[in-house]
């Protein structure tokens, strides 16, 4: 098998992209000293996390010199998410560490006061030129998850001999790939991105991506023609499958669904309801066009040695055939083995990470850290498991699943907790209700109600909300509509709505009726319902966004 070079700088979640390199038939060795570049033919640069950990990181091992000879040699070199905002000369992230300054300009954030950041999600790489840029399509779809962006400036970078794509959030265009020469750039995460993504590294990774760009550049093809640059809105609407794992009587792992939170069948035996079996059912889904997939490890196997953990071998076999983004929860928190030793949640979190996972969320554990923050005045010490993975792997890798019930008052001032006035009042006539957030699986209810948890793990680091309801799940009566529009009033990081989804059209409710940033469903998906491209189909017909499956 061919070989491509791999830089190992920083701890980072790239099992993902060693799985796609191998998926398009070619083998990563690793670079792990400066001495090393040298040998690496073909290099790539895989970036997670902050901008300012990977500059110090690389300058204090003696990289940079290494790698601006690897780039001037005119060998091939990719650079993938902050792998691409390492090129450029420095990034508002942190202003104290230079880029390597291949290309000129500074990073900056996106704006939040519209939308969500980071941007997470499916989005353009088109091409400002008729280029052809390394397999990327004007109607495909690439995985971007980012805070920090290299603004467009029409003919800027084209100026200077660079092909640019890029993609549009809110009213913000965006460099989303760039290529001179023997140098590729991705923001977005080809690793993650579907067989869009598997074209893209193949392009990069058999030179043929190099050749057709330097012909067309060759036949002056581009010649200062930027005129096809899509700047609308690329983001499509998330559509996420999640499977609930556990093991039934028998010992097997299943997947399986709840009503409400209880997963055994309604007859005498009461049996773990079992509706399939987890790596086949993640690579069904992914078939279908989902654009995540969500295990969350309900009852997170307690008589297990961790290292043993049955998830971290359902998250290997996975990863080898799902091409997008991975998420695992259940389980991730500061806990004692087996044998008595202790292993750390961020401990935890790798394990996970080097098993294939893309992000991990976290559920009781943030609860009782929420909790804790509050009675500290509100202060942090960077010692909870959600600043630890963010600060290590970062907040794009860190989800935290919130499991609220409703709680009926009859009047908004009845209660401290932010209620909201809600059209279906409860058992006696209450017209007002506050969520309040559950530990365990829903056993047991805190006296913290979801505006309060999601503004304090905002604050910790985390990067997105997985939104559950308790009341919801299972129901098949669609998505709590006031609960979404709640939280996503009280943060910037996107949300996911859950629970209740039992047709296509709630989906479309859901993206109608509150800004929520994507939308997942497990229970209609496992029961054979509806697929989810039937779903997607529905929302692309009502005239929304959604990445088209590529087969
Ligand atoms: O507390 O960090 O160990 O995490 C445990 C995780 O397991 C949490 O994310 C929690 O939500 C989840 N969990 C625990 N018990 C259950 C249960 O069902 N008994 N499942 C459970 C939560 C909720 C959803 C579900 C949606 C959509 N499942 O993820 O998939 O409600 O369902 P629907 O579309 O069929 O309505 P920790």
């Amino acid at each position: 098998m061919p070989k491509v070079y791999l830089l190992d700088y920083v701890a980072g979640n790239v099992r993902s992209l060693v799985n796609a390199i191998e998926k398009v038939g070619y083998e990563v060795d690793w670079i792990r000293s400066p001495e090393d570049v040298a040998r690496a033919d073909s290099l790539i640069l895989p970036g997670v996390g902050h901008f300012g950990h990977c500059l110090s990181q690389l300058s204090a091992a003696g990289y940079v010199p290494a790698l601006r000879a690897h780039i001037d040699a005119g060998k091939p070199f990719m650079g993938i998410c902050v792998g691409l905002q390492a090129l450029f000369s420095n990034s508002s992230e942190d202003p104290n560490y230079p880029g390597l300054g291949v290309l000129p300009g500074a990073l900056d954030r996106f704006d939040d006061s519209v939308k969500a950041v980071p941007h997470i999600g499916w989005n353009n790489a088109s091409c400002a030129t008729d280029q052809t840029l390394y397999g990327l399509r004007p109607d495909s779809k690439y995985y971007y998850v980012h805070s920090y962006k290299y603004p467009y400036k029409k003919g800027e970078l084209e100026g200077l001999g660079w092909a640019v794509a890029t993609g549009t959030y809110g009213n913000e265009t965006f460099i989303g790939a760039v290529a001179k020469g023997n140098v590729l750039a991705t923001q977005f995460h080809p690793e993650k991105s579907g067989v869009a993504g598997l074209r893209v590294l193949r392009s990069f990774l058999d030179g043929s991506g190099a050749k057709a760009l330097a012909e067309t550049q060759r036949l002056g093809a581009s010649n200062g023609k930027i005129d096809q640059l899509i700047a609308q809105e690329g983001l499509t609407r998330r559509v996420i499958a999640c499977l609930d794992v556990r093991t039934n009587d028998q010992g097997d792992l299943v997947v399986t669904k709840g009503d409400q939170y209880d997963v055994r069948e309604k007859s005498d035996d009461r049996s773990v309801r079992n509706l399939g079996k987890p790596v086949e059912m993640a690579k069904k889904y992914y078939e279908q066009g989902a654009d995540e997939v969500t295990f969350l490890n309900i009852t997170s196997f307690r008589d297990c040695p961790v290292a043993d953990l049955p998830m971290l071998e359902i998250l290997r076999r996975t990863s080898e055939t799902v091409f997008v983004p991975l998420t695992i929860g259940g389980g991730i928190r500061d806990t004692v083995d087996v044998d008595g030793t202790k292993v750390s949640a961020l401990e935890i979190a790798t394990m996970y990470f080097k098993s294939g996972a893309d992000k991990v969320s976290v559920g009781s554990d943030a609860v009782i850290a929420a909790e804790e923050y509050y009675r500290a005045g509100k202060t942090l010490y960077g010692n909870t498991a959600i600043e630890q993975i963010s600060k290590a792997y970062g907040n794009q890798a860190v989800v935290v699943s919130v499991d609220p019930k409703r709680v009926y008052v009859p009047k908004q001032d009845a209660t401290r907790h932010a209620t909201v006035k809600t059209a279906t009042p409860g058992p006696n006539g209450e017209e007002y209700c506050w969520y309040a957030c559950t530990i365990k699986g829903g056993r047991e209810t805190r006296d913290l109600d979801v505006v309060e948890l999601t503004q304090a793990v905002e604050a910790m680091g985390a990067g997105e909300i997985l939104l559950n309801c308790i009341d919801k799940d299972g129901t098949n009566s669609g998505f709590d509509l006031e609960l979404i529009s709640q939280v996503k009033k009280a943060i910037k990081i996107p949300v996911i709505a859950s629970s209740g989804a039992g047709n296509p059209g709630h989906f479309m409710e859901v993206f109608q009726e509150t800004t929520t940033d994507a939308a997942l469903g497990a229970g209609m998906f496992h029961r054979g319902e509806y697929t989810v491209q039937q779903v997607k189909d529905y929302l692309a017909e009502k005239g929304l966004t959604v990445r088209k499956f590529e087969g």
